[in-house]
């Protein structure tokens, strides 16, 4: 049992989505994300075969060849599964408990048989699909069985694992009532990503505390990136009529987000509503634009999510706008590229503020439009990019006054330090130029290729 592809990339999602109009035609469109952005050109260099989900329940098109020459392979899924696998085990369960239980994670026994056996198919159809010998790097916590399963069907294959989400300490893992299977199943692959040196250590920890043989360089870090060359490119003239249509004000904050309940972006609302409560902002002078782009809407954490924020953007527009000039701009849609390029450019400062977060893309593409040292970043200390990122004004997203005086000495930064921001900028600028998403891609295939 083994196909003709030396190179394959599982993931939960296919890069392109399938969607079937009333008339019945049925089109692809591309889906947009960081993950597509890093993979396609390792695939389309090496004419690879991606395997995933197509986005809609209970289809399995025929696999065909992108013009890039990626075979795209689709797996099928049931509604159920898409309940038990996806919304469930994937995103009640292992979201919140990785992302340290903000919120708290469901432990329900049909989930776990759904991921199991949602795993089980994936590695099916990979065993079908990978030649002899071939390299298949499987990626995030949705498919975390799969390396286990695919060695024992297909033990030639070099398996590569990389987890996008934070990995979280053994007090917390150990909560799940099906640890040991888990960490068998990451320990199917040859070399297990993680973004960030805390997570390589705390899997390392957690498989020895386990009884799992397992050496230091099976597991490694690999902070993520983005490549700054696919942005999408601004209108010419774009973010001075975004300006003006937001009535010029001095400074423009933007915040861009899933609208998921780790990114904190009720914390930050409410300290932009205490700073202007308190005079430290004006609100004639000052705007914020909050993208929320609709993200797991049928989760019940996630509507409690979306009604506190629009709780509070109502809220706050009524106490200090005035009419024909809201203070929060806020946008509950998913932008195209090239507008969403035009609102990095033309915003201050940006606030991104997660409770935790494995990387964190947003904060490093504002950054990369930036290339002129304009700009300030307010990011969290608990997204994996401060890391990196350590010139930004860094603050505590649990701690309310900590996200305003990050916020607010940015603002009076940009105004009376205007050089020192500027080298701070630009040697964030430098750095995810220096480190972009081949990088990435890169160094975990020549690590992974290393192991066997
Ligand atoms: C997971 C981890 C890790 C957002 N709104 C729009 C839009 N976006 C794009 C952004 C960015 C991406 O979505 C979001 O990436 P993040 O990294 O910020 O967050 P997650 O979705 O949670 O991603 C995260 C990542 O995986 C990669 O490993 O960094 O920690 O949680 O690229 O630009 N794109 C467009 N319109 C929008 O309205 N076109």
């Amino acid at each position: 049992m083994s196909g003709d592809n030396s190179f394959v990339v599982v993931a939960n999602r296919l890069p392109v989505d399938l969607h079937t109009a009333p008339d019945g035609t049925r089109t692809w469109t591309p889906s947009p994300g960081g993950l597509v952005a890093a993979l396609s050109p390792v695939l389309e260099r090496q004419q690879g075969c991606w395997v995933g989900w197509p986005g809609i329940a209970d289809e399995a098109p025929e696999p065909f060849r992108t013009d890039a020459g990626v075979l795209l392979h689709p797996v099928r899924l049931t509604a159920a599964d898409f309940e038990g696998f996806y919304e469930g085990f994937s995103n009640a369960t292992l979201w919140p408990l990785y992302h340290d239980l903000i919120v708290t994670p469901v432990y329900d026994r049909d989930w776990w048989a759904a991921y199991r056996d949602v795993n089980l198919r994936f590695a099916t159809e990979v065993a079908e699909v990978a030649a002899e010998g071939a390299t298949v790097w499987v990626q995030d916590y949705q498919l975390q069985l799969l390396p286990g399963i695919l060695r024992q069907l297909r033990p030639d294959l070099r398996i590569g694992f990389f987890l996008h989400i934070p990995f979280p300490g053994a007090d917390l893992f150990r909560q799940l009532p099906w640890r040991e299977e888990i960490i068998r199943g990451l320990c199917g692959a040859d070399l297990i990503g993680f973004h960030l040196e805390s997570g390589a250590r705390n899997f390392l920890d957690l498989a020895r505390r386990s009884g799992v043989e397992i050496d230091d360089a099976q597991v490694g870090a690999f902070p993520i990136s983005i490549d700054p060359g696919s942005l999408g490119t601004g209108e010419p003239g774009g973010v001075e009529k975004l300006r003006e249509s937001l009535g010029n004000p001095a400074t423009v904050i933007l915040g861009v987000d899933r609208l998921d309940y780790t990114k904190g972006i009720l914390q930050r609302l409410l300290a932009v509503e205490e700073l202007l409560e308190s005079g430290a902002l004006d609100p004639d002078q000052v705007v914020l634009i909050q993208i929320a782009t609709p993200s797991r809407e049928r989760i019940d954490q996630y509507q409690v999510a979306r009604s506190q924020v629009e709780e509070a953007v109502g809220r706050i527009n009524g106490r200090f706008g005035s009419v024909g000039h809201p203070v929060v701009h806020y946008l509950h849609q998913s932008l195209p590229k090239d507008e969403l390029r035009t609102y990095y450019e033309a915003a201050d400062v940006m606030l991104v503020t997660p409770f935790k977060d494995g990387m964190n893309l947003v904060a490093k593409e504002y950054v990369a439009c930036h290339g002129d040292g304009s700009g300030a970043l307010v990011l969290s200390e608990f997204a994996g990019a401060a890391v990196e990122l350590h010139q930004a004004n860094l603050c505590n997203p649990f701690d309310l006054e900590s996200i305003k005086r990050a916020l607010a000495t940015a603002v009076t930064g940009l105004a009376q330090q205007p050089e020192v921001m500027r080298e701070r900028m630009l040697a964030m600028h430098r750095q995810v130029h220096e480190h972009d998403v081949t990088r990435w891609a890169d160094s975990f295939l020549t690590a992974l290729e290393a192991r066997r």
